[in-house]
Protein backbone atom coordinates (compact mmCIF):
# COMPACT_ATOMS: atom_id res chain seq x y z
CA UNK A 1 0.00 0.00 0.00
CA UNK A 2 0.86 3.43 -0.58
CA UNK A 3 2.23 5.41 2.90
CA UNK A 4 4.22 8.07 1.03
CA UNK A 5 2.74 10.68 3.20
CA UNK A 6 3.78 8.25 6.56
CA UNK A 7 6.85 8.09 5.10
CA UNK A 8 7.34 12.04 4.28
CA UNK A 9 6.18 12.91 7.76
CA UNK A 10 7.45 10.12 10.12
CA UNK A 11 9.79 8.06 8.77
CA UNK A 12 9.77 6.17 11.73
CA UNK A 13 7.09 4.47 11.48
CA UNK A 14 6.47 4.44 8.03
CA UNK A 15 9.56 1.64 8.55
CA UNK A 16 7.38 0.11 10.94
CA UNK A 17 5.08 -0.65 8.46
CA UNK A 18 7.37 -1.80 5.92
CA UNK A 19 8.79 -3.86 8.23
CA UNK A 20 5.68 -5.66 9.23
CA UNK A 21 4.68 -6.01 5.72
CA UNK A 22 8.27 -7.90 5.52
CA UNK A 23 7.37 -9.97 8.54
CA UNK A 24 3.35 -11.11 6.64
CA UNK A 25 4.88 -11.57 3.44
CA UNK A 26 7.93 -13.78 4.73
CA UNK A 27 6.22 -15.83 7.33
CA UNK A 28 3.53 -18.14 7.40
CA UNK A 29 1.04 -16.58 9.44
CA UNK A 30 -0.93 -19.53 11.35
CA UNK A 31 -2.68 -17.87 13.83
CA UNK A 32 -5.89 -19.17 13.65
CA UNK A 33 -7.61 -15.97 14.73
CA UNK A 34 -5.64 -14.04 11.91
CA UNK A 35 -6.17 -13.28 8.14
CA UNK A 36 -5.06 -11.03 5.42
CA UNK A 37 -7.77 -8.77 4.39
CA UNK A 38 -8.19 -7.64 0.77
CA UNK A 39 -6.75 -4.47 -0.70
CA UNK A 40 -10.04 -3.17 -1.37
CA UNK A 41 -10.70 -3.99 2.65
CA UNK A 42 -7.12 -1.59 3.39
CA UNK A 43 -8.54 1.22 1.54
CA UNK A 44 -12.09 1.21 2.70
CA UNK A 45 -10.18 1.69 6.67
CA UNK A 46 -8.42 4.95 4.98
CA UNK A 47 -11.26 6.46 3.88
CA UNK A 48 -12.43 10.04 5.05
CA UNK A 49 -15.46 8.15 6.62
CA UNK A 50 -12.95 7.97 9.41
CA UNK A 51 -13.51 11.98 10.24
CA UNK A 52 -17.10 11.52 10.99
CA UNK A 53 -19.15 11.17 14.31
CA UNK A 54 -22.60 9.68 13.29
CA UNK A 55 -24.02 8.28 16.99
CA UNK A 56 -27.27 6.51 16.40
CA UNK A 57 -28.83 4.41 13.97
CA UNK A 58 -29.64 5.28 9.95
CA UNK A 59 -32.42 7.41 10.24
CA UNK A 60 -32.03 8.52 13.50
CA UNK A 61 -28.56 9.81 14.70
CA UNK A 62 -27.29 12.63 16.71
CA UNK A 63 -25.20 14.77 14.36
CA UNK A 64 -25.94 16.11 11.14
CA UNK A 65 -24.42 15.15 7.79
CA UNK A 66 -25.73 11.96 7.92
CA UNK A 67 -26.37 11.13 4.15
CA UNK A 68 -23.77 8.84 3.27
CA UNK A 69 -22.93 7.52 6.25
CA UNK A 70 -26.74 6.39 6.92
CA UNK A 71 -26.49 4.76 3.71
CA UNK A 72 -23.23 3.01 4.52
CA UNK A 73 -24.33 1.54 7.04
CA UNK A 74 -27.82 -0.12 5.35
CA UNK A 75 -25.75 -1.68 3.23
CA UNK A 76 -23.34 -3.00 6.00
CA UNK A 77 -26.21 -4.44 7.74
CA UNK A 78 -28.50 -5.87 4.60
CA UNK A 79 -25.34 -7.68 3.23
CA UNK A 80 -24.83 -9.17 6.67
CA UNK A 81 -28.05 -10.47 7.23
CA UNK A 82 -27.75 -12.08 3.76
CA UNK A 83 -24.61 -13.68 4.10
CA UNK A 84 -25.78 -15.49 7.79
CA UNK A 85 -29.44 -15.24 6.93
CA UNK A 86 -31.34 -13.55 10.20
CA UNK A 87 -33.31 -10.66 10.76
CA UNK A 88 -31.62 -8.32 12.27
CA UNK A 89 -27.80 -7.10 12.42
CA UNK A 90 -25.81 -4.52 14.55
CA UNK A 91 -22.97 -3.57 12.60
CA UNK A 92 -21.16 -1.49 15.09
CA UNK A 93 -19.30 -3.25 17.96
CA UNK A 94 -15.58 -2.10 18.07
CA UNK A 95 -14.53 -6.01 18.20
CA UNK A 96 -16.14 -9.23 19.64
CA UNK A 97 -15.59 -8.27 23.23
CA UNK A 98 -17.52 -5.45 22.94
CA UNK A 99 -20.54 -7.27 20.83
CA UNK A 100 -20.57 -10.07 23.55
CA UNK A 101 -20.80 -7.66 26.54
CA UNK A 102 -23.64 -5.86 24.68
CA UNK A 103 -25.32 -8.96 24.05
CA UNK A 104 -25.32 -10.03 28.04
CA UNK A 105 -26.30 -6.17 29.16
CA UNK A 106 -29.13 -6.95 26.16
CA UNK A 107 -31.29 -9.63 28.13
CA UNK A 108 -29.76 -9.61 31.29
CA UNK A 109 -30.10 -7.61 34.31
CA UNK A 110 -27.30 -7.91 36.78
CA UNK A 111 -26.87 -11.14 38.56
CA UNK A 112 -28.42 -12.73 35.71
CA UNK A 113 -26.81 -16.62 35.21
CA UNK A 114 -25.60 -17.71 31.71
CA UNK A 115 -23.86 -20.85 30.92
CA UNK A 116 -20.81 -20.70 28.44
CA UNK A 117 -18.06 -22.98 27.86
CA UNK A 118 -14.89 -23.02 30.20
CA UNK A 119 -11.98 -21.34 28.76
CA UNK A 120 -9.08 -23.95 29.38
CA UNK A 121 -11.73 -26.37 27.37
CA UNK A 122 -11.62 -23.73 24.29
CA UNK A 123 -13.87 -20.85 25.39
CA UNK A 124 -13.29 -17.68 25.37
CA UNK A 125 -12.46 -15.06 28.07
CA UNK A 126 -15.32 -12.74 27.20
CA UNK A 127 -17.32 -16.16 28.15
CA UNK A 128 -16.90 -15.86 32.03
CA UNK A 129 -13.51 -15.15 33.36
CA UNK A 130 -13.25 -13.60 36.38
CA UNK A 131 -11.12 -11.07 35.17
CA UNK A 132 -13.56 -9.66 32.65
CA UNK A 133 -16.26 -7.00 33.36
CA UNK A 134 -19.27 -9.47 32.58
CA UNK A 135 -18.19 -11.68 34.83
CA UNK A 136 -18.54 -8.87 37.36
CA UNK A 137 -21.84 -8.10 36.74
CA UNK A 138 -23.18 -11.80 36.03
CA UNK A 139 -23.23 -14.95 37.14
CA UNK A 140 -21.93 -17.11 34.51
CA UNK A 141 -21.30 -21.06 34.63
CA UNK A 142 -19.06 -23.45 32.59
CA UNK A 143 -19.64 -26.31 30.81
CA UNK A 144 -16.79 -28.40 28.88
CA UNK A 145 -15.63 -31.53 27.13
CA UNK A 146 -16.48 -34.73 27.95
CA UNK A 147 -14.24 -36.47 25.71
CA UNK A 148 -11.09 -35.37 24.90
CA UNK A 149 -9.91 -37.95 22.59
CA UNK A 150 -13.10 -37.13 20.47
CA UNK A 151 -13.84 -33.50 21.56
CA UNK A 152 -17.71 -34.05 22.59
CA UNK A 153 -18.69 -31.41 24.49
CA UNK A 154 -20.50 -32.89 28.03
CA UNK A 155 -24.36 -31.84 26.59
CA UNK A 156 -25.54 -33.94 29.91
CA UNK A 157 -23.44 -32.27 32.50
CA UNK A 158 -25.20 -28.50 30.02
CA UNK A 159 -28.55 -30.02 30.72
CA UNK A 160 -28.08 -30.35 33.98
CA UNK A 161 -26.41 -27.15 35.12
CA UNK A 162 -29.14 -25.95 33.01
CA UNK A 163 -32.19 -27.20 35.32
CA UNK A 164 -30.34 -26.53 38.25
CA UNK A 165 -29.47 -22.77 37.38
CA UNK A 166 -32.12 -21.65 34.79
CA UNK A 167 -29.84 -19.24 33.35
CA UNK A 168 -31.10 -16.28 31.00
CA UNK A 169 -28.94 -17.47 28.07
CA UNK A 170 -27.10 -20.68 27.04
CA UNK A 171 -23.68 -19.49 24.93
CA UNK A 172 -22.21 -21.74 22.48
CA UNK A 173 -18.72 -20.90 20.90
CA UNK A 174 -15.06 -21.13 21.57
CA UNK A 175 -12.03 -19.89 20.36
CA UNK A 176 -9.80 -22.78 20.59
CA UNK A 177 -11.95 -26.01 19.77
CA UNK A 178 -11.38 -27.93 17.20
CA UNK A 179 -14.67 -29.43 16.34
CA UNK A 180 -18.31 -28.72 14.84
CA UNK A 181 -20.80 -28.13 17.46
CA UNK A 182 -24.30 -29.79 17.94
CA UNK A 183 -26.08 -26.32 18.07
CA UNK A 184 -29.44 -28.57 17.88
CA UNK A 185 -28.76 -29.74 21.48
CA UNK A 186 -28.09 -26.54 22.76
CA UNK A 187 -31.69 -25.15 21.72
CA UNK A 188 -33.45 -28.01 22.88
CA UNK A 189 -31.61 -27.78 26.16
CA UNK A 190 -32.17 -23.55 26.34
CA UNK A 191 -35.99 -24.20 25.00
CA UNK A 192 -36.37 -26.17 28.57
CA UNK A 193 -35.19 -23.94 30.00
CA UNK A 194 -36.55 -21.18 28.82
CA UNK A 195 -33.00 -19.40 27.53
CA UNK A 196 -32.00 -17.64 25.09
CA UNK A 197 -28.82 -18.67 22.96
CA UNK A 198 -25.99 -17.12 21.72
CA UNK A 199 -23.31 -18.64 19.62
CA UNK A 200 -20.30 -16.70 19.41
CA UNK A 201 -18.93 -17.96 15.85
CA UNK A 202 -15.88 -15.05 15.63
CA UNK A 203 -13.57 -17.84 14.54
CA UNK A 204 -15.66 -19.42 12.23
CA UNK A 205 -18.31 -16.69 10.63
CA UNK A 206 -15.92 -17.09 7.25
CA UNK A 207 -16.43 -20.51 7.19
CA UNK A 208 -20.54 -20.26 7.93
CA UNK A 209 -20.60 -17.65 5.48
CA UNK A 210 -18.72 -19.97 2.81
CA UNK A 211 -21.43 -22.62 3.88
CA UNK A 212 -17.99 -24.97 4.99
CA UNK A 213 -19.69 -25.27 8.62
CA UNK A 214 -23.52 -25.18 10.11
CA UNK A 215 -25.39 -21.85 10.31
CA UNK A 216 -26.20 -21.92 14.40
CA UNK A 217 -29.14 -19.64 13.29
CA UNK A 218 -30.64 -22.99 10.91
CA UNK A 219 -30.63 -24.95 14.01
CA UNK A 220 -32.82 -22.56 16.29
CA UNK A 221 -30.37 -19.93 17.85
CA UNK A 222 -31.78 -16.25 18.80
CA UNK A 223 -28.22 -14.79 18.58
CA UNK A 224 -24.62 -14.98 17.07
CA UNK A 225 -22.24 -12.70 18.19
CA UNK A 226 -18.79 -12.37 16.20
CA UNK A 227 -15.47 -10.14 14.99
CA UNK A 228 -15.60 -9.69 11.30
CA UNK A 229 -11.78 -10.01 11.10
CA UNK A 230 -11.30 -13.57 11.44
CA UNK A 231 -11.88 -16.37 8.60
CA UNK A 232 -14.62 -13.76 7.15
CA UNK A 233 -11.76 -11.69 5.99
CA UNK A 234 -12.89 -7.95 6.95
CA UNK A 235 -11.24 -5.29 8.97
CA UNK A 236 -10.82 -5.37 12.96
CA UNK A 237 -14.59 -4.81 14.30
CA UNK A 238 -17.20 -7.04 15.75
CA UNK A 239 -20.75 -7.81 14.72
CA UNK A 240 -24.03 -8.98 16.28
CA UNK A 241 -26.63 -11.07 14.45
CA UNK A 242 -30.16 -11.92 15.66
CA UNK A 243 -33.16 -13.99 14.62
CA UNK A 244 -36.36 -15.38 15.69
CA UNK A 245 -38.39 -12.00 15.65
CA UNK A 246 -39.49 -12.86 11.92
CA UNK A 247 -38.53 -16.40 10.31
CA UNK A 248 -37.07 -18.39 13.58
CA UNK A 249 -39.19 -21.89 12.95
CA UNK A 250 -39.26 -22.40 16.15
CA UNK A 251 -41.74 -20.45 18.80
CA UNK A 252 -40.34 -17.67 20.31
CA UNK A 253 -40.35 -17.70 23.96
CA UNK A 254 -41.13 -15.14 25.62
CA UNK A 255 -43.14 -11.65 24.19
CA UNK A 256 -39.75 -9.73 24.77
CA UNK A 257 -37.88 -11.43 22.42
CA UNK A 258 -39.73 -9.78 19.68
CA UNK A 259 -37.92 -7.13 21.01
CA UNK A 260 -34.32 -8.40 20.51
CA UNK A 261 -32.95 -6.69 18.30
CA UNK A 262 -33.89 -3.23 19.23
CA UNK A 263 -32.16 -4.38 22.89
CA UNK A 264 -29.27 -4.85 21.16
CA UNK A 265 -29.07 -1.81 19.61
CA UNK A 266 -29.71 -0.13 22.64
CA UNK A 267 -27.20 -1.64 24.36
CA UNK A 268 -24.40 -1.37 21.89
CA UNK A 269 -25.56 2.63 21.93
CA UNK A 270 -26.28 4.13 24.25
CA UNK A 271 -25.42 1.25 26.22
CA UNK A 272 -21.74 0.84 25.97
CA UNK A 273 -20.61 2.16 22.92
CA UNK A 274 -20.18 5.95 21.80
CA UNK A 275 -19.83 6.63 18.02
CA UNK A 276 -19.36 3.80 15.33
CA UNK A 277 -16.23 3.65 13.46
CA UNK A 278 -17.67 4.72 9.96
CA UNK A 279 -15.08 3.74 8.00
CA UNK A 280 -14.04 0.32 9.74
CA UNK A 281 -18.19 -0.15 8.91
CA UNK A 282 -17.88 0.64 5.53
CA UNK A 283 -14.52 -1.83 5.46
CA UNK A 284 -17.27 -4.86 6.65
CA UNK A 285 -19.53 -4.06 3.50
CA UNK A 286 -16.84 -4.51 1.53
CA UNK A 287 -15.85 -7.67 3.16
CA UNK A 288 -19.26 -8.75 3.43
CA UNK A 289 -19.72 -8.73 -0.55
CA UNK A 290 -16.27 -10.70 -0.90
CA UNK A 291 -17.98 -13.29 1.63
CA UNK A 292 -21.46 -13.32 -0.76
CA UNK A 293 -18.62 -14.20 -3.85
CA UNK A 294 -18.99 -17.21 -4.72
CA UNK A 295 -14.88 -17.92 -4.71
CA UNK A 296 -15.14 -17.60 -0.81
CA UNK A 297 -17.22 -20.61 -0.42
CA UNK A 298 -13.84 -22.10 -2.20
CA UNK A 299 -12.13 -20.17 0.24
CA UNK A 300 -13.60 -21.34 3.02
CA UNK A 301 -13.99 -25.05 2.13
CA UNK A 302 -10.11 -24.89 1.37
CA UNK A 303 -8.88 -23.57 4.83
CA UNK A 304 -10.89 -26.75 6.21
CA UNK A 305 -9.36 -29.00 3.72
CA UNK A 306 -5.90 -27.40 4.86
CA UNK A 307 -6.32 -27.71 8.25
CA UNK A 308 -7.77 -31.76 8.03
CA UNK A 309 -3.92 -32.62 6.35
CA UNK A 310 -2.14 -30.48 8.53
CA UNK A 311 -3.70 -32.15 11.16
CA UNK A 312 -3.32 -35.65 9.51
CA UNK A 313 0.40 -34.77 8.49
CA UNK A 314 1.24 -33.41 12.02
CA UNK A 315 -0.21 -36.52 13.93
CA UNK A 316 1.61 -38.61 11.46
CA UNK A 317 5.02 -36.89 13.14
CA UNK A 318 3.97 -37.44 16.56
CA UNK A 319 2.16 -34.56 17.34
CA UNK A 320 -0.40 -35.25 19.75
CA UNK A 321 -3.88 -33.38 18.46
CA UNK A 322 -6.25 -32.57 21.18
CA UNK A 323 -9.82 -34.57 20.05
CA UNK A 324 -7.27 -36.37 17.75
CA UNK A 325 -8.19 -33.96 14.36
CA UNK A 326 -10.10 -31.09 13.66
CA UNK A 327 -13.60 -30.04 11.82
CA UNK A 328 -13.04 -26.27 11.12
CA UNK A 329 -9.93 -24.05 10.88
CA UNK A 330 -7.62 -24.92 14.11
CA UNK A 331 -5.68 -27.44 15.64
CA UNK A 332 -5.00 -27.40 19.23
CA UNK A 333 -1.31 -29.20 19.90
CA UNK A 334 -0.72 -30.95 23.23
CA UNK A 335 2.97 -30.25 23.26
CA UNK A 336 4.19 -31.03 26.39
CA UNK A 337 2.92 -35.17 25.41
CA UNK A 338 4.37 -34.80 21.64
CA UNK A 339 7.81 -33.52 22.75
CA UNK A 340 8.25 -32.29 25.89
CA UNK A 341 8.15 -29.03 24.93
CA UNK A 342 5.97 -26.62 26.66
CA UNK A 343 3.44 -23.97 24.74
CA UNK A 344 5.27 -21.11 25.48
CA UNK A 345 8.85 -22.68 24.25
CA UNK A 346 7.05 -23.94 20.86
CA UNK A 347 5.70 -20.61 20.35
CA UNK A 348 9.35 -19.30 20.38
CA UNK A 349 10.93 -21.52 18.74
CA UNK A 350 8.38 -21.26 15.73
CA UNK A 351 8.32 -17.60 15.81
CA UNK A 352 11.73 -17.89 15.19
CA UNK A 353 11.87 -19.66 12.40
CA UNK A 354 8.85 -17.74 11.05
CA UNK A 355 6.00 -20.05 11.96
CA UNK A 356 4.16 -17.49 13.57
CA UNK A 357 1.38 -19.68 15.73
CA UNK A 358 0.32 -19.41 19.81
CA UNK A 359 0.36 -20.77 23.24
CA UNK A 360 -2.71 -21.76 24.32
CA UNK A 361 -3.79 -24.38 27.09
CA UNK A 362 -5.57 -27.19 25.81
CA UNK A 363 -8.39 -29.23 28.66
CA UNK A 364 -7.25 -29.71 32.04
CA UNK A 365 -3.88 -28.00 31.59
CA UNK A 366 -1.85 -28.75 34.73
CA UNK A 367 0.38 -25.44 33.33
CA UNK A 368 -0.48 -22.34 34.06
CA UNK A 369 -1.73 -20.01 31.54
CA UNK A 370 1.35 -18.00 30.20
CA UNK A 371 3.30 -20.96 29.87
CA UNK A 372 0.63 -23.32 28.89
CA UNK A 373 0.90 -27.29 27.60
CA UNK A 374 -0.09 -26.56 23.84
CA UNK A 375 -0.08 -24.07 21.07
CA UNK A 376 -2.69 -23.21 18.57
CA UNK A 377 -2.38 -22.97 14.68
CA UNK A 378 -4.64 -22.52 11.92
CA UNK A 379 -5.48 -22.01 7.99
CA UNK A 380 -7.22 -19.23 7.54
CA UNK A 381 -4.61 -16.69 6.50
CA UNK A 382 -2.59 -19.23 4.61
CA UNK A 383 -5.53 -19.85 2.61
CA UNK A 384 -5.62 -16.94 1.92
CA UNK A 385 -2.32 -16.65 0.20
CA UNK A 386 -3.46 -19.57 -1.74
CA UNK A 387 -1.59 -22.90 -0.24
CA UNK A 388 -3.23 -25.70 -0.59
CA UNK A 389 -3.09 -29.33 0.84
CA UNK A 390 0.75 -30.16 -0.40
CA UNK A 391 2.00 -26.96 1.28
CA UNK A 392 0.50 -28.10 4.48
CA UNK A 393 2.95 -31.30 3.85
CA UNK A 394 5.85 -28.68 3.85
CA UNK A 395 4.41 -26.84 6.92
CA UNK A 396 4.08 -30.09 8.88
CA UNK A 397 7.84 -31.18 7.80
CA UNK A 398 9.03 -27.96 9.41
CA UNK A 399 7.17 -27.93 12.25
CA UNK A 400 8.70 -31.47 13.34
CA UNK A 401 12.20 -30.56 12.14
CA UNK A 402 12.28 -27.00 13.99
CA UNK A 403 11.44 -29.07 17.39
CA UNK A 404 13.64 -32.36 16.61
CA UNK A 405 16.73 -29.72 15.76
CA UNK A 406 15.87 -27.29 18.40
CA UNK A 407 19.11 -26.86 19.96
CA UNK A 408 21.18 -26.83 16.45
CA UNK A 409 21.20 -22.96 15.42
CA UNK A 410 22.85 -23.64 12.31
CA UNK A 411 20.13 -26.01 11.30
CA UNK A 412 17.34 -23.91 12.11
CA UNK A 413 18.72 -20.66 9.87
CA UNK A 414 19.14 -23.11 7.07
CA UNK A 415 15.41 -23.60 7.73
CA UNK A 416 14.07 -20.31 8.38
CA UNK A 417 15.75 -19.12 4.71
CA UNK A 418 13.81 -22.04 3.07
CA UNK A 419 10.73 -21.13 5.14
CA UNK A 420 11.40 -17.26 3.59
CA UNK A 421 12.05 -18.39 -0.05
CA UNK A 422 8.90 -21.03 0.01
CA UNK A 423 6.45 -18.12 1.13
CA UNK A 424 7.89 -15.54 -1.48
CA UNK A 425 6.15 -17.67 -3.88
CA UNK A 426 2.76 -16.82 -2.73
CA UNK A 427 1.59 -12.85 -2.93
CA UNK A 428 -0.41 -11.23 -0.54
CA UNK A 429 -3.98 -10.00 -1.09
CA UNK A 430 -3.31 -6.77 -0.64
CA UNK A 431 -0.70 -6.77 -3.63
CA UNK A 432 -3.71 -7.47 -5.98
CA UNK A 433 -4.84 -3.91 -7.54
CA UNK A 434 -7.53 -5.30 -9.61
N1 LIG B 1 -7.99 -13.09 20.38
C1 LIG B 1 -8.90 -13.94 19.65
C2 LIG B 1 -8.30 -15.25 19.31
O1 LIG B 1 -7.13 -15.26 19.01
O2 LIG B 1 -8.97 -16.25 19.33
C3 LIG B 1 -10.18 -14.10 20.33
O3 LIG B 1 -10.60 -12.88 20.78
Amino acid sequence: MNISSIKKNDPRLAALVKAEETRQRTGLELIPSENYVSRAVLEALGTVFTNKYSEGYPGKRYYGGQVNTDAVEKIAIGRAKKIFHCDHANVQPYSGAPANLATYFAWMEPGDTIIGMELSHGGHLTHGDPRTAAAKVFNFIRYGIKNIETGEIDYEHLYDLAIKHKPKMILAGFSAYPRELDYKKFVDIAKEVGAVTIADIAHIAGLIAGKALKNPFDAGFHICTSTTHKTLRGPRGGLILSNGIVSNPLKPIDKKIENLPTLIDRSVFPGIQGGPHINVILAKAVAFSEALQPEFRIYASQVVKNAKRLAKKLMEKGFKLVTNGTDNHLLLVDMITSFNVSGGEAEKLYDSLGLTLNKNMIPNDSRKPYDPSGIRLGTPAITTRGMKEKDMDHIAGWMYDGIVHKKDEKYLNVLKEEIIEYCMQFSLPSDNKS
